[in-house]
């Protein structure tokens, strides 16, 4: 196990979540307090939108072995643990928290995993003198809610056969 001194590789990602009214239709089949369905990810930076992150030029797999996203208490198993592109989750909910997302490398890298957080949004920004959290119906007027993060993931003298993984991507 050689360490590649005054090598650093950065990996572009994006973190966050994005956010929809639930619709009358899945109001009928959810909890009934909850108003909003989301999705937390974490993504390669380079990857269109609309990526399902399998397998392409985007698939951060290669580096990224299991992503836990650790919910409010109110949820049932609130840590979840994401071991396959894409590395997302879906849930329903009425209200906003904060979340830890935890991001652990496959074990070639010799990394230990690193921890960020996001702020769920689930309401979109108000315009002045609106209130802070819109109606339902004008939320759902408003489109969905996206609220991204950039980061970098820097991997610092990396090892040689980590070094060559990364390469070859
Ligand atoms: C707070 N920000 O600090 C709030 C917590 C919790 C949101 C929001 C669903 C829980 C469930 C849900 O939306 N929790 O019914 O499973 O108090």
């Amino acid at each position: 196990r050689v360490r590649v001194r005054g090598v650093s590789i950065i990996r572009p990602i994006i973190y966050g979540n994005t956010a929809t009214v639930l619709t009358p239709k899945e109001r009928e089949t959810s909890h009934p307090d909850h108003t909003h369905k989301w999705t937390v990810a974490v993504r390669s930076a380079a990857s269109p939108p609309d990526s399902d992150q399998v397998g392409g030029a985007d698939d951060i797999s290669y580096f990224i072995k299991r992503v836990t996203f650790k919910l409010h208490d109110t949820y049932p198993n609130p840590s979840r643990n994401v071991d396959k592109p894409p590395f997302e989750l879906t849930e329903t909910g009425w209200g906003e928290f904060e979340i830890q997302i935890r991001i652990t490398f496959v074990q070639e890298s010799g990394e230990k995993a690193v921890t960020v957080y996001h702020h769920l949004k689930l309401h979109p920004w108000a315009a002045v003198g609106e209130p802070e959290i819109p109606p339902l119906d004008v939320a759902t007027k408003m489109g969905p809610v996206h609220a991204w993060q950039y980061d970098e993931v820097v991997f610092n003298d990396p090892y040689q056969n980590f070094l060559n993984l990364l390469t070859q991507h």
